[in-house]
């Protein structure tokens, strides 16, 4: 982890500079079809499809189904919740981490959950199979990520379903859509000069962009670092995005890399705004995403997903996000006098 982080705060987000395990395969090899859960771009980790792959699946009463996790860095969830419970939310992810097989073959009154993967396991390729008892159509969902659902219909045995290669197909045929929607939604984002405003004294305050996000894609990624920061002048980070980001300067200390640490969530020294130093350690804390946290909820304010540092002398100081550092976000304001 220091390694990659020393890559990122060096400059090189990237690939390159990815300790990454995209494009690793070799689950086992399951007996009925398989749903991929999620990918990260092999091309581009930044670019996280987040995406159940193929989202509708059609099976038999029996027949076991398979949801593989290969090549996303993205933690996800495969969660069957019981008739009437509410989607799961901000306030309800911490109660579905662990696992829960289903007592037998699902009938749509339990929990069924995998569990967030690939973290709870630490597995590069952790898979989750069940099968069903009744037909009908089962809606699952990931507890990470609102918009990501599923549809298992199930049908009587011996009735008209898909076969593993036609789920494997349609799922490949998604995975190229979802992929493409992300790399052009990227190309998009790293075109857009850097906002600007005009601030007292003649010093200027950037706004650096944290990620965006489309229908099926999260870019992990900070937009283009301003290559005109002069002392004095101020960076605020935004996010626009549907995912929580840090910004997080570590300086000469060590960098935090624990995504479920309380100092991660917590601004560090204090509120918004700080005066960087190249010594200290930095953090703007989590800022949420441009999303409702629970049904029913305001989007979090522009003030509650923005933060301010302001940067008082020339130098280079290097900043990330906590929770997608394995993604490769990561970048640095270069101030000059
Ligand atoms: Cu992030």
């Amino acid at each position: 982890m220091t390694a990659l982080l020393l890559g990122l705060l060096g400059g090189r987000a990237g690939a390159s500079a990815v300790r990454t395990h995209v494009g690793r395969t070799g689950a086992a090899q399951a007996a009925g079809p398989t749903v991929k859960v999620g990918i990260n771009d092999p091309k581009d980790p930044q670019i996280a499809v987040l995406a159940f792959m193929p989202r509708t699946v059609k099976v038999a009463v029996g027949t076991p189904l398979t949801w593989a996790w290969e090549g996303t860095i993205e933690p996800h969830s495969v969660t069957f919740l019981p008739p009437g419970t509410p989607p799961p939310n901000d306030e309800t992810t911490g109660s579905y981490l662990p696992r829960t097989d289903p007592p037998g073959p699902y009938d749509g009154t339990t929990l069924a959950n995998s569990g967030l993967e690939p973290l709870i396991t630490g597995s590069p390729t952790p898979s989750f199979t069940m099968s069903f008892a009744t037909p009908g159509k089962y809606t699952y969902y990931c507890i990470l990520h609102p918009g990501m659902r599923g549809t298992v219909d199930v049908v009587a045995a011996g009735s008209k379903a898909q076969t593993p290669a036609q789920v494997s197909a349609a799922g490949k045929a998604e995975q190229q859509r979802w992929l493409a929607e992300g790399r052009s939604a990227k190309r998009r984002f790293e075109a857009a000069k850097p906002r600007k405003v005009r601030g007292p004294n003649g010093t200027t305050t950037w706004t650096v962009a944290m990620g965006t996000s489309t229908a099926h894609t999260d870019i992990d990624a900070f937009a283009p670092a301003p290559t005109r920061v002069h002392q004095g002048d101020s960076v605020t980070f935004v996010n626009g995005s549907k995912a929580p980001h840090t910004a997080t300067f570590p300086g000469q200390q060590p960098p935090i890399t624990s995504t479920i640490a309380p100092e991660t969530k917590t601004a560090i020294p204090g509120p918004s705004p700080q005066t960087l130093n190249s010594t200290d350690l930095f953090n703007s804390g989590q800022l949420p995403g441009a999303y409702p946290p629970a049904p029913g909820e305001p989007v979090p304010s522009l003030a509650a997903r923005s933060f301010t540092f302001v940067v008082p002398a020339p130098g280079t100081y290097g900043y990330y996000c906590i929770l997608h550092v394995e993604a490769g976000m990561g970048a640095k304001v270069v101030a000059r006098e």
